[in-house]
C-alpha cells in the first residue's frame, strides 16, 4: 500500500523546520507546487517549485484570502487514484494529482493573544489552508497530510528513500490532521462566542430552548460543547503513580495560574496543581487583605488573614500545625523574607504567590531546594466549571464571592445580639473562608484566622463534631471553639448540629438559613443566647 511521494502541495505559515524538506525535495526530485513566500523559501533552498498561480493559471486575489482555492489544486488533492474513473477525469481535465500536502494554518490563537484587533483577527482565520488539510486527509487512499512539523524528519525520510507511506500511516496522519483542524475551528469558535453575542434584535426571533423547554443562553451554554486546549506537558504520573496524566492550557488566554512561572523545586505533580490552584482562590477570596492558605487535600488546613504575608502565615498555620506537614501555601501579596523564615522548618510542597522579595526567594530557593516555587501575575479569574460524569459532562459558572448573600448588609439576624464590629469581622471572614471548604463544611475562627475546620463529612452533625474537636485538640489542648464564630456552607436541616456548635461555646453562627426546621435551629440559638445570621445563600463546593 506504500504510495511513492512524486508530487508535493507545499503551503506552511511557519517555515521553521521546512529545510529538511527541501532537502529530501531536492534529494529524490521531487515536484513541489507552493504558495507566495513558501514557494519562494522553498527556492531559495534549491527546490524546483512551481507556483500555485502557475498551476491555476490565475493570479493570488483579495489579499491572499483566495490562493489556492482552485479546481486544478483541489481535484488534485481530492483524487482517489485508486478509482480509475477518478484518474480518468484527472487526465481529461489536465490536473496533476498530489501524493503529500504540507500544510500548516494561519496562526488564529497566537493573533488573538497578541491583542489584535478584530479586523486583524478575522484575517487570520485560514480558509484555504484547512480546506486542503481536510480534503488530503479525506483522501488518505492516495494522498499523505502532514501538518505537524514535528513530523517533518519522517516525512523528509520517506520522500527521499522513495518509499513513501503506508494506507496505515497515511490514516494516522491523516486522523492527527483532523484533529488539528478540529481544533483550529473550535479555537475560532471560543472566540466569536465570546465577541459576538446574540443581539438584541434578534430575541424576539429566535430562542434557543434546551429539551425541557427552557430557554438557554447559547453563548454561554452552545448546543454543542466545544473548547480546544494545548497540551502544555505531560506529568510524572497522575493522582496515583498508575495513572498517566498531562496538563493542558488554553490556547486563547495564557494567563492564570495553569501558567504560574516555577522559580524552584522539583517538576509540578497532578496533586500539586490540584491543591495549589485551590489554595490559589481561597486566599483571593480574601483580597484586598492579606491572606495566607495552607491547603492539603483539596481542603484548607488553615487561612488567615494578617497585617502582614507572615502573620497571616503564622495564624494560618496555626489552625493545625499537623496537617499543615506536606501542605501547599498560598498567599496572595508578596512573600517577605519575614514569611519565608515563618515557612522555613515546615515540611511544604509548593508555595504560590503574586511576588517574592529577593531575600525571601533566595531563602527559599537555597534553603527548601525541593519546594516549588510558583509566581503567578494574577488573581484567579472566573471561569466555567466542567466535570466529567460517565458519559457526559456538567458545565456551570464558576461559584464565586460575589453572591448577595455575601454582603453581610443583606444578613439576616434571626437570634442573639446584633455582633459587635471584631464579631461581624470574623463571621464575615468564616463566611468568604466556607467557601473554599468541601462540603458538609463547617467552620471556626477567631481573630480572623480559622481555628477548627470540619470537612467533606455526609451529614452536617460529623463536620460540626470534626471543627470542634479540631479547635479543642490541635492547639495543645487550649479551648478554641469557645468565643469563636462559627460558619456552615449550607442550612442546618435539624437543631442538633447548630447545638454541638453552641454547646462548644461559638458566640454567634452565619449560615444561608431556608431549611424547613429553621426555626428549631434559630430556637436552640435564641434560647443560648447565641447570634445567628442568616445569607439566603449557600456555598456548597463538593
Ligand atoms: O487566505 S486563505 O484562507 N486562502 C487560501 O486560498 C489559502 N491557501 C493557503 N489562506 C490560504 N493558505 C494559507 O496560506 C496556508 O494555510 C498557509 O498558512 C499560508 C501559506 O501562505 P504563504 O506560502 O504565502 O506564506
Amino acid at each position: 500500500t506504500n504510495r511513492p511521494i512524486r508530487r508535493a502541495l507545499v503551503s506552511v505559515f511557519h517555515k521553521e523546520g521546512i529545510e529538511v524538506l527541501a532537502e529530501a525535495f531536492v534529494k529524490a526530485g521531487t515536484e513541489v507546487v507552493s504558495t507566495g513566500s513558501t514557494a519562494k523559501k522553498l527556492a531559495e533552498l534549491g527546490v524546483k517549485v512551481t507556483e500555485v498561480s502557475d498551476v491555476t493559471g490565475f493570479p493570488e486575489c483579495l489579499d491572499g484570502r483566495v490562493k489556492t482555492l482552485h479546481p486544478y489544486i483541489h481535484a488534485g488533492i481530492l483524487a482517489d487514484m485508486t478509482n480509475p474513473e477518478h484518474a480518468k477525469q484527472l487526465e481529461e481535465f489536465g490536473i496533476k494529482p498530489f501524493d503529500l500536502v504540507v500544510v500548516n494554518l494561519y496562526p488564529f490563537a497566537d493573533t488573538v493573544r497578541s491583542g489584535a484587533n478584530e479586523a486583524d483577527t478575522i484575517e487570520k482565520i485560514d480558509i484555504g489552508g484547512p480546506s486542503m488539510v481536510r480534503g488530503a486527509a479525506k483522501n488518505h487512499a492516495t494522498v499523505a497530510i502532514v501538518t505537524d512539523p514535528a513530523d517533518y524528519a519522517l516525512v523528509a525520510s520517506r520522500v527521499a528513500d522513495g518509499t513513501g507511506f503506508s494506507l496505515d500511516e497515511r490514516k494516522w496522519l491523516a486522523a492527527k490532521a483532523f484533529a488539528h483542524t478540529a481544533a483550529y475551528d473550535a479555537t475560532i469558535n471560543e472566540w466569536t462566542a465570546k465577541h459576538w453575542p446574540k443581539p438584541a434584535s434578534l430575541d424576539a426571533v429566535e430562542v434557543d430552548k434546551d429539551d425541557q423547554g427552557t430557554e438557554v443562553d447559547s453563548a454561554k451554554f452552545p448546543a454543542q460543547f466545544t473548547r480546544t486546549w494545548d497540551r502544555a506537558h505531560t506529568l510524572r504520573y497522575g493522582e496515583n503513580s498508575h495513572q498517566q496524566a498531562a496538563l493542558y492550557i488554553d490556547p486563547l488566554n495564557q494567563t492564570g495560574f495553569a501558567h504560574a512561572e516555577q522559580l524552584g523545586g522539583k517538576p509540578m505533580s497532578y496533586n500539586n496543581y490540584v491543591d495549589a490552584d485551590a489554595a490559589w482562590r481561597t486566599v483571593w477570596d480574601m483580597a484586598p487583605a492579606i491572606a495566607v492558605a495552607v491547603v492539603k487535600h483539596n481542603n484548607p488546613c488553615g487561612l488567615a488573614i494578617g497585617a502582614t504575608a507572615a502573620e497571616a502565615h503564622k495564624k494560618a498555620h496555626a489552625c493545625d500545625p499537623m496537617s499543615a506537614y506536606g501542605g501547599v501555601i498560598a498567599c496572595n501579596s508578596k512573600v517577605t523574607l519575614e514569611m519565608a523564615e515563618s515557612v522555613r522548618p515546615i515540611f511544604t510542597e509548593v508555595i504560590v504567590a503574586p511576588d517574592y522579595e529577593p531575600a525571601a526567594l533566595e531563602l527559599l530557593q537555597t534553603k527548601k531546594k525541593n519546594l516549588r516555587i510558583l509566581k503567578v501575575a494574577e488573581p484567579p479569574k472566573g471561569h466555567e466549571a466542567i466535570r466529567q460524569i460517565d458519559g457526559g459532562l456538567l458545565v456551570q459558572d464558576t461559584d464565586l464571592i460575589n453572591a448577595v448573600g455575601d454582603d453581610p448588609d443583606a444578613w439576616k439576624l434571626v437570634a442573639g445580639e446584633a455582633a459587635d464590629a471584631d464579631t461581624l469581622k470574623d463571621l464575615v471572614f468564616a463566611w468568604r473562608a466556607i467557601r473554599c471548604v468541601k462540603s458538609n463544611a463547617i467552620l471556626l475562627a477567631h481573630d480572623q484566622a480559622t481555628v477548627g475546620i470540619g470537612m467533606g463529612q455526609v451529614n452536617r452533625v460529623d463536620s460540626c463534631h470534626l471543627a470542634v474537636e479540631r479547635a479543642n485538640t490541635l492547639a495543645d489542648g487550649a479551648d478554641r471553639a469557645t468565643g469563636a464564630v462559627a460558619a456552615s456552607d449550607a442550612f442546618f436541616p435539624f437543631a442538633d448540629g447548630a447545638q454541638v456548635l453552641i454547646d462548644a461555646g461559638v458566640k454567634a453562627i452565619v449560615q444561608p438559613g431556608g431549611s424547613i426546621r429553621d426555626e428549631e435551629v434559630i430556637e436552640a440559638a435564641k434560647k443560648a443566647g447565641v447570634t445567628m445570621y442568616l445569607t439566603g445563600t449557600r456555598h456548597f463546593f463538593h
